[in-house]
């Protein structure tokens, strides 16, 4: 047998506020009911299903900038935080069933809080690293990295090294440090004041990107932030992405780590129940194959699978294709294999 955690907890987080698209907080429910719980148990695993969070709503929350909902999503992220937090210290390989992606807050922070250690990788077609500066849209499912990062809550930070040494045309000092204020810091939400910054930028990575924002683009760019967008699959292939990305997080040390996982990663035609989609996404195989290769690290410590939505699937085929999805790409992460299981058996039965 290989190795593995023997129990898995599952906690569902139904929760929206976090865009605009109401039907995302049911996506525990329809995940479970595509017999998620079934499948794990059928690993081999001591599954203990937490059941869903409860949340509670501030009776009002005015957008604060241009971010809806600060107070809502803040309180929820807190819970979940603390959720995750105790299901880790207890020892489980635990699964985060959302809800919409600005959960990844509390589900990273709380995970961070056991594993100072950990690593990130965020597999969707969005970044979700704006910051409330940034957004276009104020929704806070598009934010969820900023907020973890050490790198944009610093004031000020410095961007730019210029060694003049050898300039004789300035009479400036050998080293010019120039300090400037970046405008994509995240300022202080209401609702916020729990989070602290504890990711550092080469601890994260991110596959399938395609729909990357000016803002985002600015803060992947400046802070040399690994991912690798669907063109970099279509370059190198699945194969050289996940090794060169499971490589990025893991070759200075082996750390747990943390599985983002986003429904839209994957092409509409397979996951038509989410509420950003955006074509030219993964194939089943691609996905299963990245899950697979996570499952192999033997490090999977915290998984999400957000922004299923059963009210934006046309058809209940659709919603059903698409939880099923969900379902194998958790059930992969955790071990389900292509090349059958693992159990030993002395010989062939013979049919006498
Ligand atoms: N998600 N970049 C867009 C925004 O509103 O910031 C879309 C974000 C989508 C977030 O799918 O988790
Ligand atoms: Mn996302
Ligand atoms: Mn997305
Ligand atoms: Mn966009």
């Amino acid at each position: 047998q290989p190795s593995r955690a023997q129990s898995v907890a599952v906690l569902g987080a139904p929760f929206s506020q976090g865009q605009k698209r109401r039907g995302v907080e049911h996506g525990p429910k329809v995940i479970r009911d595509a017999g998620l719980i079934e499948r794990l148990s059928g690993l081999d695993y001591a599954v203990h299903d937490f059941g869903d969070l409860t949340f509670h709503y501030p009776e009002m929350d005015e957008p604060y900038m241009n971010v809806k909902f600060p107070r809502t999503v803040g309180a929820a992220t807190k819970k979940l935080s603390g959720a995750v937090s105790r299901a880790v210290g207890a020892g489980h390989t635990l699964v985060m069933l959302g809800g919409d992606h600005s959960l990844g807050i509390g589900s990273v922070a709380g995970h961070a809080q056991q594993c100072p250690d950990l690593c990130v990788i965020w597999v969707d077609a969005h970044a979700d690293v704006n910051t409330p500066e940034t957004s276009p849209s104020g929704n806070l499912h598009g934010q969820p990295v900023a907020f973890m990062l050490k790198e944009l809550r610093d004031k000020v930070r410095r961007s730019q090294v210029r060694n003049v040494e050898d300039d004789s045309s300035t009479a400036v000092p050998s080293q010019l440090y120039l300090f400037v204020h970046v405008p994509t810091q995240v300022p202080d939400l209401p609702g916020f004041s729990w989070v602290k910054p504890f990711l550092s930028c080469r601890d994260l990575v991110y596959i399938g990107l395609r729909d990357v924002d000016p803002g985002e683009y600015h803060i992947l760019k400046n802070l040399g932030i690994q991912y690798f967008t669907m063109r970099d699959i279509d370059r190198l292939g699945i194969q050289r992405v996940t090794e060169v990305a499971l490589d990025h997080v893991l070759a200075r040390k082996q750390r747990p780590i943390h599985l983002s996982f986003d429904i839209d990663a994957f092409d509409p035609s397979l996951a038509p129940a989410t509420g950003t989609p955006v074509n030219g996404g993964l194939t089943y195989r691609e996905g299963i194959y990245i899950t697979e290769e996570v499952h192999n690290t033997g490090l999977l410590s915290v998984m999400d699978m957000v922004e299923v939505n059963p009210v934006v699937g046309s058809t209940r085929a659709a919603v059903e294709a698409t939880a099923s999805l969900a379902v194998d790409v958790i059930a992969s992460s955790l071990g389900q294999t292509r090349e059958g299981a693992h159990g030993v058996i002395d010989e062939i039965p013979s049919t006498k």
